[in-house]
């Protein structure tokens, strides 16, 4: 029936009373407190007034029907078509599988590389700028519905911002980092800080902590060799208040070596090129005629190149301006580049078999210059720095002797100290970050974590860093499966709710294979470390005789060799090497010696809380040696002549991996998640180009496909009854009303808000994400109106 117009005086009926209430509720066709305060007014108030209030009611009216189309003009970008290759969302699919990764391919085609699968969000690397990340994308995107806008991390960004937790996982090359940053940049917009220069800050600690911890592998050109969590810290208001940095496993043993096609860490090349640039090379006892030894790799000609290399000259620039900002001093900057120096120089140290019929095995430094070099870097005396390098001591029958290094020990010796001091300084530069950081914030202020870690690896030559990267990728996917599936299944089944299993790959049992005491894999490799006379070959017969599943075996033909069945596929690991890199042992010669340096800098490395060594050192030699090592801020002249009869015992790298990894686990059980997964389309780094098969690979290892299902036909939200009738009573109740906490209850509001598709458990009412979304939605346009609709009859009867 068309609708009666206003003009006719004869409609000013009860009836004419109800058409009224209902144009203006029939957007959302509830019948909430608005109904019962528009018959209220209109029936009581109305009578004998209806000329004068003519004209409100008809403002009333347009108003109603103004906000209508601004609501309709905010949600026009819902996509209502089925039409497989529009949907934004896989979990809506009802199609096949084949349907789901050509939608990626289409979208993927138009430069559309987000897409969700529920409240996941699927990013797929463009390999090209694009330009959508501009401060027009970032208002677009704040408080926005998730639907008004197509996919994009900044939603992440947003739905994170209500305290939570970030995730992005992927293999290498896969955009991991780029996403960080990303959601790193829109929350600083999201929590605006008062403090613009807080902000500025958090933004260049990402820079400048990758400048140290990244660096080129064959896959990608920025890959992070670090594991990275950063903490957002907000008030309670939202606000940035601080930002909080754990780095996880760093790969020391870049600093030394580096396979073929890679190099070593970014800060090594920008710091060569920028003193090269400012004539500063001589002061930190570098040459520009001869790069040093551990930027050198044999299968990269880099060597000349460098110290002309003007993007490492900017880069250079770029992060000693980035530690100003941050607050360190430039004192703290001169002794970070002597020790990245020290570091450089050391590499360069040789050594030569001393000629001697008796003591074949005894080794000498062949270029002392390089010594005096590296010891005056580090403040240090260059006889005990030779000494300790070309010698240690035993203890045979509570006598200590001091025994002759051969040149490969020797050599051990200096590499060992090269990635220590760097490690080290990673270490402290981190906590100096965090320090300088830290704005006061209580406990209680909410905090959001973004966890960006090397992705999963698979060379042609693949060793212990491999193993510990894909550990830890294996882990993340199982908290993964955990979330999404096991846990998810778990609570239908306690809530008696009737959904339909979803089969995922668990991999448990790879995780047990790796992690189980006292028969996994690292525990036998910490077993094997523990026995000087351990051999490589040994190590890989002990896990070949213990590790008796599927997912492990030996290659035929391949020396050392062993494979791992990993959740993304299958990896040859080669296990020469294993045994030293685990051990990663620094001679206690040489932390007594730094212990001893008159550089404030170099101490703290070896004497920082976090590296047990340095405890441990000051305890033995005060024990053992009945000498006093120098005291921080004492004067330098003490004579000092550290020895020390053992290795200093160290944690090995696998339990410390252990250690670190349970640590982050119970950071990330502790929040709420949120999950990019992040897709490489191509090997080539190319843009425009989508590999079907490597993305499929990828869909199917990270477990996206079943993800869909479950998303589609399990449900994302579990909200207590009291929770949920608190929230949304007011949909189907009137305001003043407490209904009871029951199922029924439940029911009716859901009934009301005519939402299909969810289940009632036990104490929860399971909604689907679209569900929770809806019902926000309609809570806020009926608060809305409701607010509208008092104000002007406030006004009426005012
Ligand atoms: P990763 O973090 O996943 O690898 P990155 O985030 O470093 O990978 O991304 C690799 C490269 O892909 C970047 O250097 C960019 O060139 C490009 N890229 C990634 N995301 C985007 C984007 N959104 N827009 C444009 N280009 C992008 V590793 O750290 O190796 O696992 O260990
Ligand atoms: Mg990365």
């Amino acid at each position: 029936n068309p609708p009666p117009t206003l003009h006719q005086p004869e409609l000013w009926s009860d009836d004419f009373n109800d058409f009224i209430c209902k144009c203006l509720i029939k957007d959302f066709e509830l019948r909430p407190n608005v109904l019962d305060l528009l018959q209220h007014v209109f029936i009581k108030q109305i009578v004998g007034r209806e000329k004068i209030l003519q004209k409100q009611l008809i403002e009333l009216i347009d108003l109603n029907q103004q906000i209508g189309v601004i609501e309709k003009t905010r949600g026009g970008h819902m996509k209502t078509q089925t039409d497989a290759d529009e949907v934004e969302d896989l979990a809506t699919l009802e199609v096949l599988d084949e349907v789901r990764r050509s939608t990626l391919q289409s979208r993927y085609g138009r430069d559309q590389i987000y897409t969700y699968v529920g409240d996941i969000l699927i990013a797929v690397n463009p390999f090209h700028k694009m330009e959508i990340y501009t401060p027009q994308y970032t208002k677009m995107y704040i408080g926005a519905k998730r639907t008004a806008n197509p996919p994009h991390i900044f939603a992440v960004a947003d739905v994170a911002y209500q305290s939570m937790v970030c995730f992005d996982s992927g293999e290498s090359g896969a955009g991991k980092t780029e996403g960080a940053h990303l959601l790193v940049q829109q929350l600083t917009v999201l929590g605006k800080a008062n403090n613009r220069t807080l902000q500025e800050k958090i933004l260049l600690v990402n820079s400048l902590v990758e400048a140290f911890g990244n660096a080129c592998t064959v896959i990608n050109d920025n890959s992070s060799r670090f594991g990275k969590y950063l903490e957002m810290k907000f008030t309670n208001g939202g606000t940035v208040a601080g930002a909080k940095i754990s780095e996880y496993l760093l790969e020391k043993s870049r600093v030394i070596h580096q396979a073929a096609g890679e190099r070593n860490f970014h800060i090594f090349y920008y710091i060569y090129a920028g003193l090269a640039d400012r004539k500063k090379l001589a002061h930190y006892k570098l040459s520009d005629s001869k790069t040093p030894k551990y930027l050198w790799n044999e299968h990269v000609k880099l060597g000349p190149d460098i110290v002309n290399n003007t993007f490492y000259k900017e880069q250079f620039d770029a992060v000693e301006q980035c530690f100003k900002v941050i607050g360190f001093t430039l004192e703290e900057l001169g002794s970070v580049y002597s020790t990245l120096a020290a570091i450089l120089n050391s590499g360069d140290i040789e050594f030569s078999p001393v000629a001697s019929e008796h003591q074949t095995d005894k080794s000498d430094i062949s270029n002392i210059s390089v010594l005096e070099n590296v010891a005056s870097l580090l403040c240090i005396r260059s006889d005990e720095l030779q000494e300790a390098l070309t010698s240690h001591c035993v203890v045979a029958r509570g006598e200590t002797i001091v025994r002759p290094n051969t040149v490969e020990k020797a050599a051990e010796v200096r590499d060992a100290m090269g990635k220590a001091l760097y490690g080290r300084l990673f270490s402290w530069i981190v906590n100096r970050i965090n320090a300088l950081l830290q704005i006061c914030v209580e406990d209680k202020g909410l905090n959001i974590g973004i966890l960006d870690i090397f992705g999963f690896e698979n060379f042609k030559k693949n060793s212990f860093e491999q193993l510990c990267i894909n550990i830890a990728n294996e882990q993340i996917q199982f908290y993964f499966n955990q979330h999404i599936f096991a846990w998810e299944q778990d609570e239908y089944l306690n809530e008696e709710v009737d959904a339909r299993m979803i089969e995922y790959e668990d991999n448990r049992p790879l995780l047990d294979l790796f992690l189980q005491k006292p028969m996994g894999m690292l525990s036998l490799l910490d077993e094997e470390s523990r026995f000087p006379q351990a051999t490589d070959q040994t190590l890989v017969e002990k896990f070949d005789d213990n590790l008796k599943t599927k997912s492990f075996w030996r290659p035929k033909r391949v020396d050392l060799g062993f494979g791992i069945h990993h959740y993304a596929g299958k990896v040859i690991y080669n296990a020469a090497g294993f045994l030293a890199k685990n051990r990663d042992m620094l001679p206690a010669d040489i932390v007594l010696l730094l212990r001893s340096s008159e550089n404030e800098l170099t101490r703290k490395l070896v004497t920082h809380p976090l590296t047990k060594t340095g405890k441990e050192a000051e305890r033995v030699a005060t024990w053992k040696l009945g000498r006093r090592i120098r005291q921080p801020g004492e004067p330098g002249d003490t004579p000092c002549h550290p020895r020390e009869t053992t290795n200093m015992r160290t944690q090995t790298v696998a339990s410390y991996f252990r250690y670190s990894l349970m640590d982050l686990l119970s950071k990330m059980v502790a929040g709420q998640p949120h999950f990019v997964r992040c897709i490489k389309p191509n090997n080539d780094r190319q843009a425009n180009k989508f590999d079907r098969e490597k993305v499929l690979v990828q869909l199917r290892y990270t477990g996206v496909l079943e993800t869909a299902k479950i998303r589609r036909q399990g449900y994302s939200h579990r909200i207590l009854f009291a929770n949920f009738i608190k929230r949304y009573y007011i949909l189907a109740f009137p305001a003043h009303e407490e209904p009871a906490v029951t199922q029924e209850t439940c029911s009716t509001i859901l009934e009301k808000a005519k939402l299909e598709n969810w289940a009632m458990g036990k104490t929860k009412v399971f909604l689907k994400y679209y569900h929770v979304e809806h019902l926000n939605l309609i809570v806020q346009q009926a608060t809305q109106r409701i607010i509208l609709v008092q104000a002007y009859v406030r006004g009426w009867l005012g």
